[in-house]
């Protein structure tokens, strides 16, 4: 009897665990299934986004293309500038900036094609940090980074001695900067003087004539940068052109800076950064492409995913 009900016992005990476990077992097979249909959704949502930004990208150059047929200059008033913002497509948010990286200077300014140091450039990026309160002689260590030979500047300058003794260890690649956050690489540079520098400089994939600065766009420390002895009343009274108009006198703005300067400034451009946050349903997506005008049409030289390096800012506020 007693054992009839042992048995009984262990019967029901065995039954019990064997529902419990088919229990546990269906819970993990229904959240595999969920997490599946997350990432499936997750997967259409981010194609989505992608395709919605390619869209906006095609948008932004006919917008460059426009402009270029109806006006000589380009300036901070113009649709290019105003035109994005913020666009609700479907379930998605998408929030837009064009930045002109004429406004920036331009790294790989440093360097001629034959790999030779410009010392215009150098000296106007020396000039850039100084305004910045930085340390001046990180524009020789740029120039090393680029420079085709091995020798480092006298005295202040880094190749790969400097390099090679870090942990890991890497080497000067000795050409122009793929991306400006390659400068995070060269000697002298933390986190703090990328923050301060980052929102000035840009790095184009061109070689041949020196990148301008375009006056109409350029950061009010990009513009100080221009002349040996910074003029800040001069460079904030260009800034407030650049809401209003901009200025259309190159020979004007060119007789106010020293003569080797002329070729280094412009009115136009023919290089823009697109930026784009993509939101909604789920999905996060962000592109920046980089848009060039300089042939006649407006190509995308290249496409980033993901947030920027650089900080995620527009150069004018309101
Ligand atoms: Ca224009
Ligand atoms: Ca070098």
């Amino acid at each position: 009897m007693s054992i009839d009900r042992s048995q009984r016992g262990l019967a029901l005990i065995s039954a019990l665990l064997i529902v419990s476990l088919a229990g546990v077992l269906g819970a993990a097979r229904m959240f595999a299934l969920q997490l599946e249909t997350q990432a499936s959704r997750a997967l259409i949502g981010s194609a989505q986004a992608r395709l919605l930004a390619l869209g906006i990208e095609e948008l932004a150059a006919e917008i460059l293309a426009e402009d270029a047929l109806s006006s000589d200059t380009d300036h901070y008033g113009e649709p290019w500038f105003r035109g994005l913002g913020d666009m609700n497509v479907g379930p998605m948010r998408i929030q837009g900036t064009m930045e002109d990286m004429q406004g920036r200077f331009n790294l790989n300014n440093l360097v001629t094609p034959q790999g030779t140091p410009d010392m215009i450039a150098v000296d106007q990026f020396r000039r850039l940090l100084r305004v910045l309160q930085l340390d001046e002689t990180l524009a020789y260590r740029a120039l090393d980074w680029m420079d085709a030979d091995n020798l480092p500047q006298p005295s202040v300058g880094a190749e790969d001695e400097a390099y090679t003794r870090l942990a890991p260890p890497y080497q000067a690649p000795n050409r122009p900067m793929e991306d400006v956050s390659e400068l995070l690489a060269v000697e002298g540079v933390d986190a703090e003087t990328w923050r301060a520098l980052s929102p000035h400089v840009t790095a184009l994939p061109v070689t041949g004539t020196p990148i301008a600065v375009n006056v109409n766009t350029a950061t009010v420390e990009v513009l100080q940068s221009l002349a040996e002895y910074p003029d800040p009343a001069r460079a904030q009274r260009w800034r407030e052109r650049q809401l209003s108009g901009g200025m259309t006198d190159l020979g004007e703005v060119q007789s106010a800076l020293p003569s080797q300067m002329a070729g280094r400034v412009s009115l136009s451009s023919n290089w823009f950064a697109l930026r784009l946050a993509v939101n909604g349903d789920g999905t996060r997506f962000y592109l920046t492409s980089l848009l060039d005008r300089s042939r006649g049409q407006v190509q995308a030289r290249w496409r980033r995913q993901g947030l920027p390096p650089e900080a995620w800012l527009a150069p004018v506020e309101g």
